[in-house]
């Protein structure tokens, strides 16, 4: 079998750079290690920046999105027993998207099969070979029967935990990593949200925030310690916890309900440097993660996306390969602009458990005075809603 590009991974980076590409006439496969009712069965991101609705219109599957997804001018940023807003239009001139991970992807999945794209799932044992040279190849099993595909480029979606980034020899690449003692213990249940708008609360018993999928489909998190497992947990003792960590004026119209899904997800800030090896490009996730609290991890994703759909375009269409040559300096330089974000909105909301008085009383000044300086705001903001490109 032969390919011009090779993707491992069939989450939204995979699905979407397939799709640009087959819009394009580049021919290439996506290798995804689970089925499609896995993936579609992982509740992740919910906010989407305008650059990666236009990437979604530009690939042709932004039909739902538009007609289903929320925008939204606003957040709120409950504290101290205030709740204040943060005008994302008024301050940019721009919003967010509330559409969901799983519903993006679904979008994804079809529009491949619309196009006949080639998407395989189920893939095991998928191993990138000969990176280095002018042909590389992977190879993959389903079952007992054994695949390989040559292709120009293999390009690496497959996650924090996948193979391609595993595959660069440990002396051609620099790792970044912080590690927070907490995890995000989150639920989604079908019940009116308590807010239009997604409320983030900063409370000493720790961080909650107020999420949404639509006006029937809630989506909480609470930050709860690492060694917490979902089964410690009921919906009834959830709900009490999250009710004591947000201002009186929002608990008591809280909607409560059964989960419908119930996780735990760890928070951790990574990043590899290059994004390069040979003729793997690694993108999204296999290449850095954040904590969700600033609601980056997917928008980053994004953005390495469009560089290198821009840069195999021009390598396709025009033989210039500076887009593929700048690909790792250029995704990185917003990358980190990511990470800073979230690492800041992770540090300003959260309890950490070896907190002095003083760490906390600093934690309650920021906050101060980010509602006291219209910059500073802005700077909040134009962060959340996406940084330019
Ligand atoms: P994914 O989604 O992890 O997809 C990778 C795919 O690769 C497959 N795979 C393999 N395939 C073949 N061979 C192998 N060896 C493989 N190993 C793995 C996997 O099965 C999977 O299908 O990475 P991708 O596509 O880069 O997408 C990244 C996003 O999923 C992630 O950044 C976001 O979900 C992060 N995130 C958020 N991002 C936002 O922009 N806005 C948000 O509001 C937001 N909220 C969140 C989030 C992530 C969360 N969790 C659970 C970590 C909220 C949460 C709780
Ligand atoms: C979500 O709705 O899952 C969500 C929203 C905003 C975040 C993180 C997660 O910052």
């Amino acid at each position: 079998m032969k390919t011009q590009v090779g993707i491992i991974g069939g989450g939204p980076s995979g699905l979407l750079l397939s799709q640009l590409l087959h819009r394009k006439g580049i021919d290439n496969i996506v290798l995804e290690k689970h089925s499609r009712e896995y993936v579609l069965g992982r509740i992740r991101a919910g906010v989407l920046e305008h650059g990666f609705a236009a990437l979604m219109r530009e690939a042709g599957v932004a039909e739902r999105m538009d007609r289903e997804g929320e925008i939204h001018d606003g957040i709120f940023i409950a504290h101290d027993g205030l709740k204040e807003r943060v005008d994302l239009k008024g301050l940019t001139g721009s919003s967010v998207i509330v559409y969901g991970q799983t519903e993006l992807t679904r979008d994804l999945y079809e529009a491949r099969d619309r196009l006949g794209g080639k998407v395989v799932h189920n893939a095991e044992d998928v191993r990138p070979h000969d990176l280095e040279s002018a042909n590389p190849y992977l190879t993959w099993r389903v079952g007992d029967e054994r695949f390989r595909v040559d292709c120009d480029y293999v390009i690496g979606c497959d996650g924090y935990h996948g193979v391609s980034r595993r595959s660069i020899p440990k002396d051609r690449i620099r790792e970044y990593e912080r590690v927070y003692p907490f995890g995000w213990l989150g639920v989604l249940s079908r019940t009116k949200p308590v807010s239009p708008e997604l409320i983030y609360a900063r409370h000493e018993r720790g961080f909650a925030l107020c999420s949404l999928r639509s006006q029937t489909l809630s989506r909480y998190y609470i930050q709860v310690p690492l060694t917490d497992s979902v089964e410690d947990w009921s919906d009834e003792q959830f709900w009490e916890e999250l009710k004591r960590r947000l201002p009186d004026e929002v608990a008591d119209v809280l909607i409560t309900g059964p989960s419908i899904e119930k996780s735990i997800a760890p928070l951790r800030s990574y990043v590899v440097e290059p994004m390069r090896y040979g003729r793997l490009f690694l993108a999204g996730d296999a290449a850095h993660i954040v904590p969700p609290t600033g609601a980056r991890g997917l928008n980053s994703a994004a953005s390495d996306i469009y560089y290198l759909y821009h840069a195999l375009l021009d390598h396709y269409e025009k033989g210039d390969d500076s887009g593929l040559d700048r690909y790792s300096e250029k995704a990185l330089a917003r990358v980190w602009k990511g990470q800073r974000f979230s690492w800041w909105m992770t540090m300003l909301l959260h309890i950490f458990p070896d907190s002095s008085a003083y760490d906390r009383r600093l934690q309650q000044t920021d906050l101060a005075y980010l509602f006291s300086s219209q910059r500073a705001l802005g700077s909040l903001a134009e962060n959340y809603v996406g940084l330019p490109y």
